[in-house]
Formats: structure tokens, C-alpha cells, sequence
């Protein structure tokens, strides 16, 4: 039987987290029927998760979208007719020339996730050439603002991974355990041949009770504190690098001034952390060279502080001679061998008047174009004249897309493209956004989506988008800021029904909107562009033979580039900053007219901050935490993924549990100021008893789709409860809060 069967296996790059694990795929008579990691990928090393597997339930389910639907009823009511892709896109892009010859071309936004959809490069292409500056996306909060700090401190990005010869690796804001699954094995292996960890988190998390050497126990949000309290004693105990200092650091004087403020015992009375474990850990983590610093998401996204926390950070990297060796934390810039970024956005096209209108331009300069032009003034020239950018940067502030469409300020947005994200479920302060997502301000509303969510539900057009196993998927890590690898994937199967990728999707509209000389004809063109350079120096004709023969490609590590001379001037190249050496002190923030220092802020919802508040919502909420098998509102359709976790689940103390009348498994109510959602108790003694931790990107498709239900949008989805206002957000770069805030709890019983 068995070699009767018309059998082929296809090499695929799964995209169910960024990681991009190599994937062998099975086909049979033109179905998918087996996935399986690939042995010798370097990424993955042929383990791949769950989530990788199910992408087969995925590609056939009966609920994935296959036509493009067009509104016929209110919107929300559910009431849709189906419209083809050509009278579609037809229409769509009819109703955004009129709305950019009445108002202008910044009136159409758009907003984007974690990049699914190519890293958001062809919506921001689209987006570039039809003249709008307003593109909001999930770096906002995640990866990207910590890069765009890192720019400014030393004008490149760092690397992620866990690298000999390390001998100590701190982890900070992030549990890999859970959020990387098929990376994990790498700091198990570290750890068996001598890694130390130090693990910063205020819960005991999986990462914590696997690694930990140190678990730094510290209030949440309170991470920029610790960070200087380490800065003191690393300075006052004299375990800096003096010579990389002496030479390659730009205004450690001011820095040694600012640092005073921060002695540990003040720092433990801010963090919780003893002071006495606060001294260990900075004198191991100093005195362990090389050592690595390892990005985790929960410092993006404290609001007030992101440019103090992640300052500090690099800065803590330059002054202990970690940044650029082995084993430490490398710097990256843009993919050598790709032509990527910039170049396939098509940056320089969007006009300067353009850019000066981007929303949040004024209060968020470092996120925005004034931050982004000066980032790239030193990165270009120095980054291969590239530059840093690709796909996110520079995004307008969030927040403002929603007041632009509700308060019309300071200019109306009248259609909003949403490609790629869930922006009802992921993005902070759901309330705000389904006002905007309802109102007659906003004319039009186009998603792309594979799934019918309670995004897409109060759309006006949904487009069906094809997945992973259905086109050939590239991908450079350069856009999330963390290495130059170039890695390809082959399309397993066409496209199913009438589906089609997110590059047709703005390819359609670009054609119809006078940009048809900037759209290759197809996919493939695009990456056969995209790779052009590394396909030359490895003599292979075309993408998809790299997805074939080569895989994954990396340039040769280089350490310390800084040193290299540079045969134009004969000096050496020092760091891609305006100054040309590390921004102890920043520059660019003075500039634009931030603290050019590190600094530490109370949070604007703690106890501490509103002890008054604290007295109603007694709890500290920390949300969205990552769990295994679903990837943020992804897969709660994928019905062997939901029996592994068919709930949302708040962690609860059991001592708190106890007290309250909260029994395992109960449903219990969380609420703050902004409103209230139900999930599950899991009781652990992992965290704290004056603490809860909320899942986020819950909703349940097996519910009500129409409005107001959308699917449970409002009843177990944690963005209900978080903020989006200017007094929570970073003023350099914007970013939001999911934590921590205020908040009280109760068995949902007592009350219904
Ligand atoms: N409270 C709280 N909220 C959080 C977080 C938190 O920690 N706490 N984390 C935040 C973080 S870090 C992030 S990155 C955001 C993520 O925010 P989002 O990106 O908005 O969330 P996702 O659920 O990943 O949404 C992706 C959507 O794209 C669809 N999709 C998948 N692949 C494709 C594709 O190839 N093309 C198209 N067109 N669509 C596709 C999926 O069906 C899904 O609906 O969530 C944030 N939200
Ligand atoms: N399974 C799964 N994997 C994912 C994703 C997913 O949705 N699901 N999303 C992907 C994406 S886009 C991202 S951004 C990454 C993020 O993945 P990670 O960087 O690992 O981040 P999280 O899991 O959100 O949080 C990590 C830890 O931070 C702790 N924490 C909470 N508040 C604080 C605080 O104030 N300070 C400190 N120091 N720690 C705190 C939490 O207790 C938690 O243990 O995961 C990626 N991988
Ligand atoms: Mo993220």
C-alpha cells in the first residue's frame, strides 16, 4: 500500500511562534498528513511543540475563512455576503483613494501583531506608498521599543540566545520554558555544562524551578530600581571594565551620579529583594564574564519605565565588558545578505509632510519618526547603509490610533486596515477599542485574517489569508531585533479554497492605488529578491531552492566590531551612535528631550502609588504570562489544543484562595477601574499571596459570535482590565502597562 501512495515530504518553516523551526510535511495525495521537526535544522534541532503539529487541524478547519466576506447588516450583527477577491479588493481600494483625496492619506491607518503575514513589511510597503505614516503594531509593547532604546544606546540590536561560553545567564522578564519551547533545551544544555542562572520575575515560574541558581523575587514593575541597584554596587565595588569604559563609553560621570541615588538598601525597600541577594547577584553577574542578559517581553511592557529598564540593561551589558564577545550579549544589525528592511518597505518614499503628521509623533519621539531619523542617521551608514528598520519602525503611538477615530483628534481616521493581529482581544483596553472599532467616525474597517475573531466580526470586509503550510514563508531575524539569520521555507500545499497570502492581499490593493512598479508579480519574486545576495555567494538559483538545500543561513560570528578598522578612515568603528561609542549618557534621548539617564518610576497603579485605590482592589495583576499550547489569541479552535487548556486561568495564591472562598478550578471575577472578566482559580504557591496573574488572549469561538458577545471578547479576555491612557505609557517610546495594576477578586458564584 504503502508505496502506491503519491507520497512527498516538504521542507516548511513552521510560524507558530517567531522561532521558525524547520518542519518536514508530509504529503499524500495533496493532503498534509504529517508534520515533523526537522533533525537537523539549527533552529530547532527536529523538536517542534504541540502548537507545530496542530497547524494540520488548522489548515482544514471547517472554520477557517475561504472566501472573502463583505458586511451586509450593522456591524457585529453577523449578517455577511460573500464577494470575490477582485470585487473586493475593487471596492476597498475605491473607498481609500476617496477617503485620501477628502482627508488625506494619514487618515487610513492601520495595525498589525507580532508579524504574522511577513513581518508586517508588505502592509508597511502599502502603507509607505500610499502616503500614511500610521501603522500601529504590537512592538509597541513587545521586542520593538527595547530595540529602539538599544539603538539609541549603541546603535544596534542584542542577541537572544544562550551561547558558550557563558557562565552566567540572567533571565529577565521572561520564562522561555513556556514562551520558547523549542529553544528551552539549549539553556538545560548550558546549565548542565556550568551556566549560572539568575532568573528576575516575581513569580516562581517553570524557567525559574528549571534554571534558577537566583530567582530575584521583585515587586512587578519594579525591575528599572533593581537594574540601578546592580549599576551601584557594579561601580561602587569597582567591577566594571575599565578599560572598555575608558574607551568606548560616552558619559559614565553622569551615569555614576545618577546611580548613587540607587544604594541597595533603598533598591530592596523599592523591589522586595533583599538587599544582601541584590549585592550576590550584581557581583556574580559582573564578576562572570562573558554573561548575557537575555530578553524577556514583561520589561517592554511596563509603561513609565521601558527606557529606564532597558537602558539600564544595556548599559549594564557596556560597563562589565559583556556587549559584543562570545557568551556575552552580541550585537546585531540587519541581515548582511538580505536585501530586507528599509529596502522592501520603501521608507524613503513616504514624504517628509507625511511623516510630521504620524500620530504620537509629539509625545512619543523616540518611537516615532523623530527618534527613528535620528537612530538612523549613525545606523545606516555604519548597518551596510541599511539602517535598523524593518516592518515595525517607526510605528505611531497605539493609543492615538483610537482617539484619532473616536475624538477625531488631532486629525479623524476614517478607515482602519487590521492585517494580522486581534488588536479586540491582544491590545490593551478592549472597551476603547470596540467603541472605535463601532463608530460611524470610522468608514471603513478591512481585516485579514485566517479566523473569524471579534475583530473581524465588527469588519466591514474580511479577507481569507492562507497559513504557513499554504505559501513559502522567509523570514530574517533581523526584524525582531535578535541576529542575521535568513531562514526559508518551502509551500507545502496550494492554497485552500479561495485563499490567498498577505503579500496578494496588498499587492491587490497596491495595484488598484497606483503603486504596481513597487509589487513584484508574486511571492516567490519577492524572496527570490529578498535573498537575492546570499543566493549569489551560495550559487543557488532561486528561494525556493535555499528552502530545499540550504535552510537557514548566519553570517560568522564577529566579536567586537567596535574594534575593527575601517579601511575609509583608518580608525577604528566604534559603536553606530551619534557619538560613536556606547550612550552611557543617551544623546538622542536628551535631544528629543527625554532624561538622557537611566531612571526608575513608581508604576501609576501600585499600592505604593495609590494606597487609597489599594484599599478597594487590594491585589497586584500581572497578565498574560505564556502558557502551552496557544500563541496569544491564536488556536482556541484547534480542538486538541483546547483539551490541553480548555479554560482561562487566573493564578491565585491558595492561602488568598483560601481566605476569599475560592475553591481549585472555581470561576472567580477580576476586576480593576476599567472593568471585570471571569476565568478559572489555578491555585500555586508560585506566586505571592497579595498577587493575581491573568491569562490574556482568551475567547471562546464555540460562543456567540455576534455583538455583544463576540465571542466571550468581553467575558474572559483580560484586556478588559488594562489601560491604554497617557499616564501609563513610556514618554519616550509609548509604550503600555499589562501590568502591574490594581485589582480584587471573588468567586463569581457569590454574585450571580
Ligand atoms: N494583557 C496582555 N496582553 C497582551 C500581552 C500580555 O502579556 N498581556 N502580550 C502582548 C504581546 S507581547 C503581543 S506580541 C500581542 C500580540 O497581539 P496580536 O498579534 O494582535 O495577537 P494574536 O493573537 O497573535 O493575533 C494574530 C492574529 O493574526 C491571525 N493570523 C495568524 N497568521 C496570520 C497570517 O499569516 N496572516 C494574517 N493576515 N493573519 C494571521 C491570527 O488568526 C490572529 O487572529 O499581544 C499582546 N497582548
Ligand atoms: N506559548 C506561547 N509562546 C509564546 C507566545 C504565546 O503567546 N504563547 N508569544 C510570543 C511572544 S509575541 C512573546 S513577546 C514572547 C514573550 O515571552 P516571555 O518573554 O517569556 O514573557 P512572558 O511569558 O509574558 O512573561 C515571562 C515572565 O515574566 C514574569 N513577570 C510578570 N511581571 C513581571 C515584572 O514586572 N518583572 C519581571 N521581571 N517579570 C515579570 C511572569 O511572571 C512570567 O513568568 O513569547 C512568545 N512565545
Ligand atoms: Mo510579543
Amino acid at each position: 500500500m504503502e508505496e502506491n501512495r503519491n507520497s512527498e515530504v516538504r521542507r516548511a518553516l513552521c510560524f507558530g511562534c517567531w522561532l521558525q523551526a524547520g518542519v518536514l510535511a508530509t504529503v499524500e495525495n495533496g493532503k498534509v498528513v504529517k508534520l515533523k521537526g526537522e533533525p537537523d535544522h539549527p533552529v530547532n534541532k527536529g523538536w517542534i511543540c504541540e502548537r507545530s503539529t496542530a497547524f494540520i487541524e488548522h489548515l482544514y478547519h471547517e472554520d477557517r475563512l475561504n472566501t472573502p466576506w463583505k458586511r451586509t447588516g450593522k456591524r457585529g450583527e453577523g449578517k455577511w455576503k460573500e464577494i470575490s477577491w477582485e470585487n473586493a479588493l475593487d471596492e476597498v481600494a475605491a473607498r481609500l483613494e476617496q477617503i485620501r483625496t477628502e482627508s488625506g492619506a494619514e487618515a487610513v491607518a492601520s495595525v498589525g501583531g507580532t508579524g504574522r503575514g511577513f513581518s508586517e513589511m508588505f502592509k508597511v510597503r502599502f502603507m509607505n506608498l500610499f502616503g500614511s505614516p500610521n501603522h500601529a503594531n504590537a512592538g509597541q509593547w513587545c521586542s520593538v521599543v527595547s530595540r529602539q532604546i538599544h539603538a539609541a544606546v549603541y546603535g544596534a540590536g542584542a542577541s537572544r540566545a544562550v551561547k558558550e561560553p557563558c557562565k552566567c545567564a540572567v533571565i529577565w522578564g521572561g520564562n522561555p520554558a513556556e514562551a520558547f519551547a523549542c529553544i528551552f533545551p539549549q539553556h538545560i544544555k548550558a546549565k548542565r555544562k556550568g551556566t549560572r542562572y539568575i532568573v528576575i520575575d516575581p513569580k516562581y515560574s517553570e524557567t525559574a524551578a528549571r534554571l534558577a541558581d537566583h530567582w530575584l523575587r521583585l515587586r512587578p514593575g519594579t525591575d528599572a530600581a533593581l537594574a540601578l541597584g546592580w549599576l551601584n554596587v557594579i561601580v561602587e565595588e569597582n567591577l566594571y571594565d575599565k578599560d572598555f569604559v575608558k574607551n568606548w563609553c560616552h558619559g559614565f560621570d553622569d551615569l555614576k551620579k545618577r546611580i548613587k541615588q540607587y544604594p541597595p538598601e533603598k533598591v530592596a525597600e523599592i523591589t522586595r529583594v533583599p538587599p544582601e541577594q541584590i549585592v550576590q547577584t550584581a557581583r556574580l553577574y559582573a564578576t562572570s564574564n562573558p554573561a548575557s542578559i537575555i530578553w524577556g517581553v514583561k520589561t517592554d511592557m511596563q509603561g513609565v519605565n521601558v527606557t529606564g529598564i532597558t537602558q539600564a540593561k544595556c548599559i549594564l551589558r557596556a560597563i562589565t565588558g559583556n556587549l559584543d564577545v562570545i557568551g556575552g550579549d552580541m550585537l546585531s544589525g540587519p541581515c548582511e545578505k538580505t536585501n530586507y528592511g528599509a529596502l522592501m518597505e520603501h521608507m524613503e518614499l513616504l514624504p517628509s509632510e507625511q511623516r510630521k503628521k504620524q500620530l504620537g509623533a509629539g509625545d512619543h519621539k523616540l518611537w516615532c519618526f523623530p527618534g527613528y531619523e535620528m537612530v538612523q542617521e549613525s545606523a545606516k551608514p555604519y548597518w551596510y547603509d541599511k539602517g535598523l528598520s524593518a516592518g515595525f519602525l517607526p510605528g505611531c503611538h497605539e493609543p492615538a490610533v483610537w482617539t484619532a477615530i473616536l475624538d477625531q483628534q488631532p486629525y479623524p481616521v476614517r478607515a482602519l486596515i487590521c492585517g494580522a493581529c486581534n488588536p479586540l482581544i491582544a491590545y490593551p483596553n478592549t472597551k476603547r477599542i470596540y467603541e472605535a472599532l463601532k463608530s460611524d467616525n470610522l468608514d471603513l474597517s478591512i481585516v485579514a485574517e485566517q479566523w473569524m475573531t471579534p475583530s473581524a466580526m465588527l469588519a466591514d470586509y474580511v479577507f481569507p489569508i492562507t497559513n504557513w503550510l499554504e505559501h513559502p514563508q522567509m523570514y530574517t531575524q533581523t526584524f525582531q531585533g535578535s541576529g542575521s539569520a535568513a531562514a526559508m521555507g518551502q509551500r507545502v500545499v496550494p492554497p485552500l479554497c479561495d485563499r490567498r497570502s498577505d503579500f496578494e492581499f496588498y499587492r491587490g490593493l497596491g495595484v488598484r492605488l497606483g503603486q504596481k512598479q513597487y509589487w513584484r508579480q508574486s511571492l516567490e519574486q519577492e524572496w527570490d529578491y529578498c535573498l537575492e545576495p546570499l543566493l549569489e555567494e551560495l550559487n543557488l538559483k532561486s528561494s525556493e531552492e535555499f528552502a530545499v538545500k540550504k535552510r537557514f543561513w548566519s553570517p560568522p560570528a564577529v566579536e567586537k566590531r567596535y574594534e575593527q578598522i575601517d579601511p575609509e578612515t583608518g580608525k577604528p568603528r566604534g559603536f553606530a551612535t551619534p557619538t560613536g561609542k556606547v550612550e552611557l549618557h543617551s544623546t538622542i534621548l536628551e535631544k528629543l528631550g527625554y532624561d538622557p539617564l537611566p531612571g526608575y518610576t513608581e508604576p501609576p497603579e501600585t499600592p505604593v502609588s495609590q494606597p487609597g485605590l489599594a484599599k478597594k482592589y487590594p491585589f497586584i495583576l500581572i497578565t498574560g504570562a505564556r502558557f502551552r499550547p496557544m500563541h496569544h489569541s491564536e488556536h482556541r479552535q484547534i480542538r486538541s489544543l483546547r483539551k490541553l487548556y480548555p479554560y482561562p486561568t487566573a493564578e491565585i495564591n491558595p492561602e488568598t484562595a483560601r481566605q476569599l472562598g475560592i475553591g481549585e478550578g472555581e470561576w472567580v471575577v477580576i476586576e480593576t477601574l476599567r472593568g471585570k472578566i471571569k476565568q478559572k482559580a489555578k491555585l500555586t504557591s508560585r506566586i505571592l499571596p497579595r498577587m493575581v496573574e491573568c491569562q490574556h488572549g482568551w475567547w471562546l469561538p464555540e460562543e456567540i459570535g455576534e455583538d455583544p458577545t463576540l465571542f466571550g471578547a468581553f467575558e474572559v479576555n483580560v484586556n478588559v482590565l488594562t489601560p491604554d491612557s497617557e499616564d501609563f505609557c513610556d514618554p519616550a517610546t509609548g509604550a503600555v502597562t499589562f501590568g502591574p495594576l490594581l485589582c480584587r477578586i471573588y468567586p463569581l458564584k457569590k454574585y450571580t
